[in-house]
């Protein structure tokens, strides 16, 4: 879906995605995909014009995105129940809410969270109006979201959750996640110390004291160099190096503690994209993530 974007095309992602190889990929590191397709969303031209207006405080196709999660997190907790490992291609970012309910329901959740961006704002915060700039906000139930039955995920700990590669925040996020319980591991922290001690205390953070944790890949996370096809480029991201080594220091923690209980692949726009190389790039980390390996 692209309801929380601010640029049409994100909607396309998964195909692109699926267009790249995932299903090779995630073969090739020993696992056995289950394509379960798309959930139905209307485009957005087909729904109530009012619904691009900002509503809600300031928040654009806000009951559009709660339907689509909705649904989403009875998918992902159904997909749990059955013994699978629920992959959520978006889309925008704010289908994390499902993501994150579904695989809450019946766990205690940690989250690692690979974006350029803090995804805190709330309605009222939000300077865009764009939801995809608000996933953690509602899925911790902050704001307007504590309202909203659909938003807020019960068993995710905020103490659990954390930031890698954090580089563009607005000035209420900067506040909000000083004060919060979460752990931010930004760009600088990358510098200082290197992705893989950097992911490696991320993932010591999320699976302290949990039962499982979510791993949300947005592919804005890393330099626009290596991933131009996104709708919020921010300059001085991760390498495609840097990258590939987070993923697999995710798949080397769950395949020795199988802490790992859901994952989403966000935010990949083909209609941005240069000859697909983020959708390729997207495929390849998420195949990283499931352990594929050069030997
Ligand atoms: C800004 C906002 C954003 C992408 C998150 C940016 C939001 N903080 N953009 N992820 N791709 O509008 O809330
Ligand atoms: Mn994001
Ligand atoms: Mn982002
Ligand atoms: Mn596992």
């Amino acid at each position: 879906m692209d309801y929380g974007a601010n640029r049409r095309g994100v909607d396309m992602g998964p195909s692109a995605i699926r267009y790249a190889g995932l299903a090779d990929g995630l073969e090739d590191a020993g696992v056995e995909p289950i394509d379960a397709g798309d959930l139905h969303i209307p485009r957005a031209e087909e729904r109530d014009p009012d619904a691009a207006q900002p509503r809600e405080g300031n928040a654009k196709f806000l009951r559009e995105v709660g339907d689509v999660c909705s649904r989403l997190s009875e998918e992902v907790a159904a997909a749990i129940d059955e013994g699978a490992f629920p992959l959520v291609l978006g889309g925008d970012h704010s289908v994390a809410v499902g993501s994150m309910g579904g695989a809450s329901r019946s766990a205690t959740l940690g989250a690692v969270w690979f974006d350029a961006h803090a995804d805190l704002n709330t309605p009222e915060s939000s300077p865009s109006g764009n939801v995809h700039g608000m996933p953690l906000a509602a899925a911790l139930g902050r704001g307007a979201f504590a309202e909203m039955e659909w938003a807020h995920a019960p068993n995710l700990r905020e103490e659990s959750i954390a930031y890698v590669g954090l580089r563009s925040i607005d000035e209420r996020e900067r506040e909000w996640v000083r004060d919060s319980e979460m752990t931010a591991f930004t760009m600088a922290d990358i510098d200082e110390r290197g992705i893989t001690a950097v992911v490696e205390d991320a993932l010591d953070i999320a699976t302290a004291g949990t039962d499982g944790i979510h791993v949300s890949l947005d592919l804005d996370w890393l330099d626009p160099k290596a991933a131009p096809g996104v709708g919020t480029p921010v300059r001085g991201g991760v390498t495609y190096r840097e990258a590939h080594s987070a993923l697999e220091r995710v798949s080397t923690r769950d395949q020795r503690e199988d802490v790992v209980r859901s994952m989403d692949v966000v935010e990949v726009n083909p209609i941005l994209d240069e000859r697909n190389e983020t959708a390729t790039l997207a495929a390849d980390l998420t195949a990283s993530a499931f352990g594929k390996r050069i030997l």
